[in-house]
């Protein structure tokens, strides 16, 4: 028999997606373990959430893995049987021609995007698959896993890994009862823009100007619809863009 409350495990709850899926799982009556490295943000989101759910929350950078271990191995009941993994802290850093990139933010966004949803997916692992039926992992992709643009270089390629590594560890957890989903959102109004030009608030603001991008909510709705499915049921991949987001063709550069 299942717990009362379905306990949630969020990275990156401060901002974005990550903080519209912690009130949205709350708003739908899940237990909440909020992550993510401000701790003001965090105290924020506690008072927003009140008592109406059990919260637990964790500043935590999902580089450092001991301090993830430290988190998951200290998780207090009701939390530690974890039902809901949803793995979306990430970064994207930098839009420049790859050959102009800095290495350093390329490293950041391996080491978060990868390596760190890595790590916090192998040791919450074995909680998920304890829980057995109804567990689901969620890993944000993006877009930009499946279709290249200029820029996109290290942070697509980082996406394209949480797709197939989605997949892959369906297959391994196969018969467990744990579903793996990689949600690949496109355009979605957030920090992410600004944190990838580095604060530039101006850049952020007219990249969004006169579009009607998806809302962090619109991601977070599709989060609950993929954890609250019957448990049977998994969806592999889910990609959502606002309608305004359209492929183009490929550019042809010619001799003349
Ligand atoms: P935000 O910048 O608003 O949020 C990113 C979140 O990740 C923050 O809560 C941040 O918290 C957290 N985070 C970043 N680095 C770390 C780290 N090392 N350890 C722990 N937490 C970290 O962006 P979004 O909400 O838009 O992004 C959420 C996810 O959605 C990302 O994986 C992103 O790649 C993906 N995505 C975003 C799209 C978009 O257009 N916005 C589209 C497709 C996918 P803190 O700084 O407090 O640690
Ligand atoms: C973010 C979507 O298109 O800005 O993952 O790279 S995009």
């Amino acid at each position: 028999m299942h717990e009362a409350t379905p306990i949630a495990f969020i990275t990156g709850a401060t901002s974005g997606i990550g903080q519209a899926c912690a009130e949205t799982f709350a708003a739908a009556g899940w237990g909440l373990v909020l992550t993510g490295r401000r701790q003001a943000r965090l105290d924020e989101l506690r008072q927003q959430l009140g008592d109406t759910v059990p919260v637990h929350m964790a500043a935590l950078d999902v580089i450092d893995r001991e301090a993830v271990e430290r988190v998951v191995d200290s998780l207090p009941e009701p939390f530690a049987n974890v039902r809901l993994l949803l793995n979306n802290a990430g970064v994207a850093l930098g839009k420049g021609p790859a050959q102009e990139a800095n290495l350093d933010d390329w490293h950041a966004m391996i080491d978060t995007n990868i390596k760190g949803l890595v790590t916090v997916t192998r040791l919450l692992l074995p909680r998920l698959v304890a829980h057995g039926e109804g567990a689901t992992i969620i890993n944000i992709g993006s877009i930009a896993g499946h279709t290249p643009y200029p820029g996109g270089h290290v942070y697509g390629a980082s996406k394209a890994f949480v797709e197939q590594f989605s997949y892959n560890l369906r297959c391994d957890v196969s018969g467990s009862g744990v579903r793996v989903t990689d949600l690949a959102p496109g355009m979605t109004v957030s920090e992410f823009t600004q944190v990838r030009m580095k604060g530039d608030r101006d850049f952020a603001e007219r990249y969004y100007e006169g579009t009607h991008s998806l809302q962090p909510s619109d991601v977070a709705a599709q989060a609950l619809h993929i954890a609250e499915l019957p448990p049977h049921v998994n969806i592999t991949r889910l990609e959502v863009t606002p309608l305004c987001q359209q492929w183009s063709a490929f550019t042809i550069l010619r001799d003349t």
